[in-house]
């Protein structure tokens, strides 16, 4: 069934709490896909986080919701005491709550005392943020990924998101298309990176998949670091697209979506710093072509990205939540612009990485 966009986050609340607050139920983040809101139960001062999953992304919501909890399960197991996303039951005993409109609900405990960021605007959080972006992949290495659903198939398939962009090229809005003539140019320009990825053998494993900023949870006393979240895209994949997302949303001081180009690159140090904290994380789970094609990585994702936003301003925004109408496509021309400052230093970027 999908989602249907009446709902009440109050009658999902009774499902998970004994006694829910009645005041208004706030939303949480900034997430582009589900609907995330922070419940409060009035006796224990308990907080529990809903969220409606977007099923129109996630055909399979009982997949996402128990990979969440094969994930827990092995990470409650691992060491280095990251703080984990502990998955609720709803009263009906069941991880996954559908409510009387068909909407596909799960709940986790709410980790307190923490906030997230959206660009990394401190220099200080680099090496912090890098390394447990990378100690999650560590911790992960020794879960073997066939455990794990593939919650989207095809999630990094750059080929295929390749054939989605020409289709949207095609038959997408006319005017859009004019409008994006020469961001459209500049993809086909530079899209051949794909192949090259896809001709490294690189090994599959239980990877996050959505290794950006906006997804770590920092403590409010500290600053540091402390969590990994939304964990709907860990399944198999390559660490290079982890390694990808974070130079995508940690290198540079701007935002995804920031219009003003001008301040949107890759800056060499955040660079020189995300990386010796991501490869401190990681360890020594990496193979050799792993670690040699890491910045490939990086080139992959962003112009992937790049194109997930054009492509999805072409046909109309019916992918990304989108604040205005032209949303997607500044969020694309930011990750191309980040994608040419990529290039632009490839030679330096490279020797701080082999
Ligand atoms: C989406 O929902 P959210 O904000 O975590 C998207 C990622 C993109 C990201 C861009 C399932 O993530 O792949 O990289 O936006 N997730 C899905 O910020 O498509
Ligand atoms: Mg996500």
């Amino acid at each position: 069934m999908k989602e249907n966009p009446d709902f009440s986050v109050h009658e999902v609340a009774n499902a998970f709490l004994c006694f829910p607050s009645e005041e208004k139920i706030p939303t949480l983040g900034n997430g582009h896909i589900n609907d995330t809101f922070l419940a409060t139960d009035k006796n224990t001062g308990t907080q529990i986080v809903l969220q409606r999953i977007n099923t129109h992304v996630f055909s399979e919501p009982e997949k996402v919701v128990e990979n969440h909890l094969t994930i827990y399960n092995h990470l409650t197991l691992q060491p280095s005491g990251l703080k984990l996303l502990q998955p609720i039951v709803s009263q009906l005993g069941e991880y996954l709550y559908k409510d009387i409109h068909g909407n596909a609900w799960r709940a986790v405990k709410y980790i307190p005392d923490t906030f997230a960021i959206e660009s990394a605007s401190s220099a200080d959080i680099i090496y912090p943020a890098a390394k447990i972006l990378g100690l999650y992949l560590r911790e992960l290495s020794t879960l073997s990924a066939e455990k794990l659903y593939d919650t989207i198939p095809n999630f990094h398939n750059s080929i295929l998101r390749t054939r989605a962009f020409s289709y949207a090229v095609k038959w997408g809005i006319p005017e859009r298309i004019r409008e994006a003539k020469k961001e459209i140019q500049w993809v086909r320009e530079h899209q051949s990176i794909f192949i090259k990825i896809t001709r490294l053998s690189l090994p599959f494993r239980a990877v996050h998949n959505d290794a950006k900023i906006g997804n770590i949870l920092f403590d409010k006393n500290s600053g540091q670091a402390c969590a990994v979240i939304d964990w709907d895209t860990t399944m198999r994949g390559s660490v290079l697209s982890d390694f990808g997302d974070m130079v995508r949303t940690i290198s540079t001081t701007t935002a995804e979506d920031d219009p003003n180009l001008l301040a949107v690159h890759v800056d060499y140090h955040r660079f020189e710093a995300l990386t010796s904290g991501w490869l401190d994380g990681v360890g020594s789970i990496l193979t050799s072509v792993e670690r040699e094609n890491l910045l490939l990585g990086a080139h992959w994702l962003i112009l992937e990205q790049a194109i997930r936003f054009l492509g999805d301003y072409l046909v109309g925004d019916k992918y990304y939540k989108i604040k205005y109408p032209d949303h997607n496509l500044v969020r694309a021309k930011n990750q191309l612009k980040l994608f040419q400052s990529l290039l632009e230093q490839e030679t330096e970027l490279k020797k701080l990485i082999l």
